[in-house]
Formats: C-alpha cells, structure tokens, sequence
C-alpha cells in the first residue's frame, strides 16, 4: 500500500474536453487517489450504484447483512491499517446502524469514515418526510470526531481529504460523511472534477515531546525503584514496534500490556508480567502509560489494587494532551506520538542507563513462574463437558504453533478468560471488544481482519456474543474467507443454568435454547460445521480450518455451570439493597 502522499495518481488519461464525471464516479475517485482500497457497507437506496461502480472501479466492496458488521469491519480496519475503514450506508434506519460501531471507532481512537447517502436538505429541513428522512448530520455529530455533509459536486474531492484528516490526525477517531442523493448524480465536467480533488499529504504527522518533558520523564523513571511499564492498544495502533520493544528492554523495566497490545511484544518475554500483574499493579512506585488510558480497563488507577492512594508515580505517552491527569495527577506527561516519544526517550537515555533493581524484577519474575506453574495443569485437562480451562488451553497450542494467526475475541466468561490464558505473539493479532466491552464486534472484525491482511483468523466467541453478528457467517462464506469461529457455547449469558424465579413457563433472562448447534447455522451456506464435545475434538477441528482455510463454525459445548456472572467485572454490578420473597 502506497503511503500517504506517494499514492500515484489513477493512469486514465486526463478526461477530454465537454467529458462529464458526477457524484458517485468522485466519491470513488477520491477515495481511491487517497489509497482507500476497500468499503464496507450494506446496498439500497441512494448509495446501490455508488457500490455498484466503486466495484467496477476496482474497489473492494464488501457487502454485509447489517450495517454495524459492516461498521465494526471498517472500525478495526483503520485499527489494522493507520487508513480509515469506510463504512457505506443507506440513509436513516441504515446510517443508525452505522452509527454504533462509529461511535465505536471513536471510542477506541481508531480511524474510521461512515458515508451515508441521505434524503434532500430541504425535504429534511421542512420535515416534509421523506423515504428514510432523518437529520443524519445532527445525529451524528456528538458520536463521532468530526462530520461533515457536501451539497456540491465539486466539493467532494475536499470533503473526502477533510474526512480523512480529521480522522487520522492527532487522536484517531469517527468521522460521518453525509452525501445527500442529489449529490450523487451531480454531472461536473469531468477534467474540473479531476482538479477538485485533494490527495492528503501526511495526515498523521509526527508530534515531537519537548526536551523537558523527555528529561522530566527520564528523571522519574531513572528515580523509580519499583517501575512499571503499561503498553495499551494506541501504542499497537501506532505500529511502532521496533521502538516499543528497544525502550523496554533498554529501560529493563517489567510491562503488562491491556488485552489488545498483548504480543506488540511477545508475552513469553521475559519482562512480560502479564502473570503477575496484581503483584505489579499493587507494589509499583512508578507507572508509566504507552498508548493506555487510567480508564475503568485499569480501575481508573484507584482502589485496594492500585495499593495506597497517592502511592504511585505516573509518566504517560499519549498523543492527546487532554489524556493527562484524567483520573489521576501525571507528573510525567509525554504528549506526542509513540513513536516521536520513544525515540527522543532512547536518545536521551544514552549508554548508561541504570536498569531497576534485581529484588524488584526477580520478585515479578519469581510470582509469574509460580502462577504459569499453577495454573497449567487447568490448561490441560480433557474434560467433557469441557469447562473453560480445558477448551481454551488447546486453543493456546494452536495460537502458539500459528503465531501469525489474527485471534478475534468477545463474550464474558470466553473474552476474559481468553484474554488470560492465550499467549500473543505478534503486534495487532488480538482483536476484541475495546473500550466499550462491545458485545457484537466479532464477526465484522473477523472479517475485515481477514480482508486487510490475508492472513487466517480465529474467532472465539461467547454464545451470547456470536449471537449479535452470527448472520454474517453468510458473508464469511460468500467471501470464501479463512476464518473459523469457535462458538463456546455455554447454553446463554455467562452461565446456562439460570431459571426464572418467579416460576413461571418463560425461559430466565439470561439462558438460550440449551443444546443449541451453532455449527448448523455455517452448514447452511456451504462452510464446515463442526460440534466439539472435548478440548481434543476441538483442537483437531480448529486444525483442520486453519489448514484448509475454509470458513468453519465449530460449536464447542462448555459446561452450563463453568463460568460466573459477568466474568470478572462482577464487581461492576449494582448491587439492590431490597430483599422481596
Ligand atoms: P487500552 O484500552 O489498550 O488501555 P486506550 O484505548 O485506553 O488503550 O488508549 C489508547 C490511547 O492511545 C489513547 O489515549 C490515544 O489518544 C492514544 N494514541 C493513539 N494513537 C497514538 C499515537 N500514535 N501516539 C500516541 N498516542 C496514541
Ligand atoms: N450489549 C452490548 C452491545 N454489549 C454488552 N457488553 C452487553 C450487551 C452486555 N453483555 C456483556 O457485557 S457480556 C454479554 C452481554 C450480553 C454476553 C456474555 O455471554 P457470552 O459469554 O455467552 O457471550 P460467556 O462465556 O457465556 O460469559
Ligand atoms: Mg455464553
């Protein structure tokens, strides 16, 4: 993929004299001078044919069965990629299908554009209640970072730069671009409509920190006797791995790394704490934030496992200035980006960098082995039904022996557990949730991981989770796509055995049809179904699809009673403080 900047202008020739172009053939234009290779979205009324054409034009167009899938692919495609995901959408019920997974987008900092086609601005304006009338561009702006709506023809080539630059500078982010159909079929000469367009040049630049603030941070941590070091999705998203992995094993400082920056260094390393990270989090003097917010995700740095209030010292990269003292005072605030920060940090870190002392790492070093010790065995037991153990310690083997296998990942008892016991080895291969703990996310993600790297892709999802995007399996098969979805199914929402207190004929809230075969549902539209009863079956099957690169469902039966309410932020529960019989 060219960058940006370098992309080479499209090899038509220049349009001829009295040659018309229009809307849909600029939006396509534009996007594709700009390196936007692929759309996501779902086909109708006005944006069928915009489809229809970017696809002539040599455009990836994948298709859905519902917007937010097609919105959470084009979400962790701008993840995947530093490009924004392109999200294409019907005007009202279909652009608010959208608008989950951009708003979505926006949480997480990922950059991602919703094009939505909508009804005329003066049937809007007057409420004169159009097909699908709905002020999308007022919907739409609290939710994302910036939204914009173009009425001319001429005006889309620096629409679409302005789209793209507001999502990806600074803090990546959501942007909506509202295309009204009129626009659409708008005729323009075609060699004034070539000149209206806008390549982005350096849309993300590099934000340098301060000397004071490198040297500032540098005194903290050169001061700390108990460091910690906490790498977050923005420091994976920033796709600077080399530097990530020179600071920390120049700075010799232990690290844990929040769910999706798991691998940006491989969690076998030696200064990996995932395995003590109670240990970590409590004893640290000194915290330092790469890419990672003090957010609920990191209890927003207070309570009994942050150890004393006020017992920790905080330096932070991020490059969002507005990210410092969010939760709690950081006296050693980075603000650039990850990689600009990274390496002033290495150059004004020279040669003599004092490593922290060994009673500190050897303590950390000493509590993983021991947990790692403790919890293999669970890892390996062939149980039937098989608990969460036993069904995720053969899934841990195959991620080991296919490191460069993308592990998409939701559910409660399945992420959590998931997240914990299956090591990643490479940069940006665990895919999950985010910040919102988005229940829904899996299947559009599997998908747009597939697309934008090729490579093959295992998706483990709760029952409850897959239930949200499952219908896209179609699309799984009609792509033909190298993704095999293991379903653990635990008959419902974190456990199968709830029943109904009052008694009566209705199923308890949070229970599914017991039994179910997810697999099924794959075997409907020409993939392979398989049911798993033990970790053995489930290994060879999830073999087997990673071989062939068929689209597999393999529902894997759990045991009903394995898991616990709400996985392990039960704790996040109100709680009622009235007791009725
Ligand atoms: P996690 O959930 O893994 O803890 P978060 O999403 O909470 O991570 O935090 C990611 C942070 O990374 C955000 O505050 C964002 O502003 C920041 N960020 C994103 N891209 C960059 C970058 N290129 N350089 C510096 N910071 C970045
Ligand atoms: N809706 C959305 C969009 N996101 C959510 N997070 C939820 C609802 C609430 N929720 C969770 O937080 S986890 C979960 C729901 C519905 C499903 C858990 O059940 P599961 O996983 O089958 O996916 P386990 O393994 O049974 O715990
Ligand atoms: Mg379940």
């Amino acid at each position: 993929m060219a960058p940006f900047g370098t992309a080479p202008s499209t090899e038509e020739t220049a349009p001829e004299a009295g040659q018309l172009t229009d809307g849909f053939h600029l939006v396509i234009d534009a996007l594709k001078l700009n390196g936007i290779t692929t759309i996501y979205g779902v086909p109708g009324i006005p944006i069928t044919d915009l489809g229809r054409m970017a696809q002539a034009e040599g455009m990836r167009v994948i298709s859905f069965r519902h917007e937010q899938n097609a919105g959470n692919a084009a979400a962790i495609a701008g993840y995947l990629t530093r490009r924004p995901g392109v999200c294409l959408t019907v005007s009202a019920p279909g652009f608010l299908n959208g608008l989950t997974a951009l708003a979505h987008a926006t949480t997480n900092c990922w950059p991602m554009i919703l094009i939505s086609g909508s009804s005329e601005r003066e049937v809007v304006d007057l409420q004169q209640g159009d097909y699908e009338e709905l002020d999308q561009l007022a919907v739409a702006r609290p939710l994302c970072k910036a939204a914009y709506r173009v009425l001319h023809a001429e005006d889309i080539g620096i629409a679409v730069a302005r789209a793209i630059r507001a999502a990806l500078s600074g803090r990546p982010g959501g942007v909506y671009l509202d295309l009204p159909a009129k626009l659409l079929g708008q005729a323009i000469d075609a060699a004034e409509g070539a000149a209206s367009l806008v390549e982005v040049v350096d849309p993300a630049p590099a934000q340098f920190p301060a000397p004071a603030a490198v040297q500032r941070a540098l005194d903290i941590l050169g001061k700390a006797r108990k460091p910690l070091i906490i790498l977050g999705k923005g420091a994976a998203y920033a796709q600077a791995d080399d530097l990530v992995r020179g600071f920390v094993e120049k700075t010799g400082i232990p690290y844990i790394a929040m769910s999706m920056a798991k691998g940006l260094l491989p969690d076998t390393h030696p200064q990996y704490a995932g395995a003590a990270r109670s240990l970590a989090l409590k004893e640290a003097d000194t915290v330092m934030l790469i890419g990672a917010r003090l957010n609920w995700l990191l209890s927003h740095g207070k309570g009994k496992q942050w150890g004393a209030p006020g017992s920790k010292t905080f330096v932070q990269i991020d490059i969002d200035p507005k990210e410092m003292d969010s939760n709690l005072p950081v006296a050693g605030p980075l603000v650039g980006d990850i990689a600009s920060c990274l390496s002033a940090l290495l150059d004004a870190m020279g040669d003599g960098w004092a490593r922290p002392p060994a009673e500190w790492t050897e303590a950390i070093r000493a509590k993983c082995e021991a947990n790692v010790a403790r919890m293999a065995p669970r890892l390996q037991n062939n149980n039937v039904p098989m608990d969460f153990h036993g069904a995720l310690g053969a899934l841990r083997t195959i991620i080991k022996e296919r490191p460069e296998a993308i592990l998409v990942n939701e559910g409660a008892n399945t992420l959590d557990f998931a997240r914990s016991i299956i090591d990643m080895y490479r940069p940006r291969k665990r895919l999950d949730v985010g910040t919102w703990g988005v229940m829904g996310v899996g299947m559009g993600t599997a998908i747009a991981a597939a697309i934008e790297t090729g490579q093959p892709v295992l998706a483990v999802e709760g029952d409850s989770a897959f239930g949200f995007s499952g219908m896209e399996v179609e699309t799984i098969c009609r792509y033909r796509l190298p993704v095999c979805v293991v379903v653990f199914n635990n008959g419902g929402i974190y456990r199968g055995t709830d029943v109904n207190p009052s008694g009566g004929p209705d199923a308890a809230t949070t229970v599914f049809v017991p039994g179910a075969r997810y697999d099924r549902m794959m075997e409907a539209f020409g993939g392979v179904g398989v049911n798993a009863t033990s970790p053995d079956e489930l290994r060879r099957a999830v073999n087997e699809a990673m071989d062939s690169g068929r689209p597999t469902l393999i529902n894997a039966v759990i045991d009903p009673a394995a898991g616990t309410e709400s996985g392990r932020i039960g704790n996040l529960n109100p709680q009622s403080v009235v007791s009725r019989k």
